[in-house]
Parts: structure tokens; C-alpha cells; sequence
């Protein structure tokens, strides 16, 4: 079998492994998430969790950081890097620590370069990946930040989860779609711009992504029945109004909410790591209808090296 649908597959299991893992978020402290491509997006879901929860959070990409060499105001940054090797991290890493800003690496690898740098590390390693696209250990991360907030046991929920997205994704006829647009609000933005990343990586799709009303200024110009719109919602009226004009203009919409097609718990954003799920098999799928070997992705290595 695929190692990448493999690292889907597994993704219950190892949240169980969640709960000897302590990480709590302060009030009273500026967080900073720094990050490349799917930790990036990992950064920018969290941190947007955290705001809406009363907490201080930025996040920024590592190479911005190494770029421009300017760190935004923080008093905590977190550095995540699943293979704990990629050079605007760790360059970022660096530079944070010299400008006097405590670093906590999150990876899954052992003995990483990160871990190296940073003050502290949080090393996953039963989440380590051989896939080049992260996966399960996006959701692992995630949950762990989620936890930091507010503990959940998601293990049970994300095999519902993991079972209805497939269920539900073999009744599409994938073969019918060259245009991925992903919709949702606030974490769901980030969640959607991590699936138009995956459907990118693995399946080599034109994607993009968006906040939902603002799909209808200008973009929606560029739909067709070749379209498949996938909206993590918030189930709201306007949502669903939008979902009705989209299918009237001749595309297929998927829904991902409580009360939609792949149905998450409603837990006021807090079911986050349930929503990548869907669209992690949905780009797994996609790459197998169209012939592609998901574990070797067209021109991406798992970490990116500069010279
Ligand atoms: C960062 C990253 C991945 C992407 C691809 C290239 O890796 O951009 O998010 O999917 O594998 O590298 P890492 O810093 O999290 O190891």
C-alpha cells in the first residue's frame, strides 16, 4: 500500500498517543508560529484558534524571517518542521534565537537540526513520516495545539471522520474535476489553504482558495462543471446560500461541517483537526484517478534544502 494513504489511515491510531503529551498555552504570552508550505499552514490555523480564544498569537513564514531577517514582537516563537531539516526554519530558528526570543521546535524526527537550535523541542517521533506530503502528522500537531487550548479526545471521532470521508469521496466522480476551490472562514481559511496544497502536491490540480462571501467577488468568474468547491462551513445560512448558487452555476460543491456531506462535530472551531482529514484523502484520491504515485510528488523533495 501507498505510505501516504498508509499515514492517513493511521491518524486515529496515533492520536491515542496524544494523551502522554503536555503543551499549554499562556494567556499572558505572545506566541509566534514560524513555519514552510503544510507548517506553515499548521501555524496560521493555530494561531488564528488562539486569538478567537483570548489568546496573543502571530505566525509568519520562515523564510520571510530568514529573507528579511525582521521577527514580529513575540516572546515565545514555535518553530515547526516536520522533518526538522528545512533550511528557512532552521536559518529562521537561528535568528530568532539571537534576537533573545526563547524557540520551541515541534518535529517529528530524532536528532534534527531544529532541535539542535531551539531552546526546547518537541520531538513526535511516532508520527514520523516517510510520505514527501505531510499528512497525519499534520493532524497530530495540530491536535496538540488544540489540546493546549482545550483537551479533546479526537481519536474516536477522526475514524468516523476517516471512514464517512471515504464513504462519501468514492460517490464523486473525481475524474470529472480539474478545479479544486476550497472555502471557509477564520481556521477554516487556513484549513482551506492546506487542502488546495495537498490537491496541488499530489494531484497536480489547479486549486485555490478563499473566504466563502468573497468567492462571489470575482472569482466565481472562473467555475465550471469542472469544479469542485469544497467548503468547510460553519453551517450558517449564508453558507449554505452560496452552496445553492454554486450548484446553479453548474459546479459540484462538498460540504464539511456538522450538519454537511462529511459530517464534524460542531465544537466552535475546536474540531479543526477533524476538517483536514477529508481533504487529505480527497488529494490522495485525486492523485490515484489521475495515475499519480502520491509518494513520489512531481519536482517536491520532503524537505527543502537551499544551498
Ligand atoms: C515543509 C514543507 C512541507 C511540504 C513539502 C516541502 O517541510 O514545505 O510542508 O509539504 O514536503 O517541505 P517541514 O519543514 O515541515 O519538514
Amino acid at each position: 500500500m501507498s505510505y501516504t494513504l498508509d499515514e492517513i489511515i493511521r491518524i486515529p491510531g496515533m492520536l491515542e498517543n496524544l494523551k502522554n503529551v503536555k503543551f499549554n498555552f499562556l494567556k499572558d504570552t505572545n506566541y509566534l508560529f514560524v513555519g514552510c508550505g503544510s507548517s506553515y499552514n499548521l501555524g496560521f490555523i493555530t494561531k488564528t484558534l488562539l486569538n478567537l480564544n483570548g489568546y496573543k498569537a502571530d505566525v509568519v513564514t520562515s523564510g520571510h524571517v530568514m529573507l528579511f531577517n525582521k521577527v514580529p514582537k513575540s516572546d515565545i516563537a514555535i518553530l515547526i518542521t516536520r522533518t526538522g531539516e528545512t533550511t528557512e526554519t532552521v536559518k529562521a530558528a537561528q535568528i530568532i534565537k539571537n534576537a533573545g526570543i526563547k524557540t520551541i521546535g515541534i518535529t517529528c524526527t530524532k536528532n534534527s537540526t531544529i532541535s539542535k537550535i531551539c531552546d526546547d523541542s518537541i520531538i513526535l517521533d511516532f508520527a514520523e513520516e516517510k510520505s514527501v506530503v505531510m499528512t497525519g502528522s499534520f493532524v497530530l500537531i495540530l491536535a496538540m495545539f488544540v489540546n493546549g487550548i482545550k483537551y479533546h479526545d479526537f481519536s474516536e471521532e477522526s475514524q468516523k471522520v476517516l471512514d464517512l470521508s471515504d464513504k462519501i469521496i468514492n460517490t464523486i466522480n473525481l475524474g470529472k474535476y480539474e478545479h479544486f476551490v476550497f472555502l471557509g472562514y477564520d481556521e477554516n481559511l487556513g484549513v482551506s489553504k492546506e487542502g488546495a496544497l495537498k490537491l496541488q502536491e499530489m494531484a497536480l490540480q489547479y486549486v485555490e482558495y478563499h473566504e466563502p462571501l468573497e468567492y462571489r467577488h470575482g472569482p466565481i468568474s472562473r467555475l465550471t462543471e469542472k469544479t469542485l468547491v469544497v467548503i468547510n462551513s460553519k453551517d450558517t445560512a449564508e453558507e449554505k446560500k452560496l452552496i445553492k448558487d454554486i450548484k446553479k452555476l453548474g459546479a459540484t460543491t462538498l460540504e464539511i461541517s456538522f450538519e454537511g456531506d462529511i459530517s464534524v462535530p460542531n465544537l466552535n472551531g475546536f474540531e479543526v483537526p477533524l476538517r483536514l482529514i477529508p481533504i487529505q484523502y480527497l488529494g490522495y484520491k485525486k492523485a490515484i484517478q489521475m495515475g499519480y504515485n502520491p509518494d513520489t510528488p512531481k519536482n517536491l523533495s520532503k524537505s527543502v534544502k537551499l544551498e
